[in-house]
C-alpha cells in the first residue's frame, strides 16, 4: 500500500523526471466512469512515474495487479506511482472501486 509519504516522494520524483524530460513520466485522469486513456505505453527497463488524477467528486481507485499497485483515490485526489516494468507485455489496469471496472474503468499498460 502507498501512504502519503510515498505519494509525496513519488510526486517529487515525477517533477524531477519531468524536469529531465524523462520518457516514462505519464499521466492519466478519471473522467466519469472511464479513464481518459485506454492505453499507456512505456519502455521496458526504464522507471515509470505514473500520475493518476481523480477529476471526479467521488472516490475511485487505481489497481494494476502485475505491479502490486492497489490504491484508493479520494475525490479530486492525485497520486503518483513509481515502478519499473522489466518485461515487455500488456498489463491491465483498472479502478478497483466496486462496479467501476465493469462499467468500463479499465485499460492496458503496454510495455515495449
Ligand atoms: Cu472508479
Amino acid at each position: 500500500m502507498l501512504d502519503w509519504k510515498t505519494a509525496i516522494l513519488s510526486l517529487s520524483l515525477l517533477l524531477l523526471l519531468a524536469g529531465c524530460g524523462g520518457d516514462n513520466a505519464i499521466t492519466i485522469q478519471t473522467k466519469g466512469m472511464v479513464f481518459d486513456r485506454e492505453t499507456l505505453t512505456v519502455k521496458a527497463g526504464q522507471p515509470v512515474s505514473l500520475g493518476v488524477i481523480n477529476r471526479d467528486g467521488y472516490a475511485h481507485a487505481f489497481d494494476m495487479d502485475e505491479f502490486d499497485i492497489h490504491a484508493a483515490l479520494a475525490a479530486k485526489e492525485t497520486l503518483t506511482f513509481s515502478f519499473t516494468p522489466d518485461k515487455p507485455g500488456r498489463y491491465e489496469f483498472y479502478c478497483g472501486t466496486p462496479g467501476h471496472r465493469m462499467a468500463g474503468m479499465v485499460g492496458t499498460l503496454v510495455v515495449e
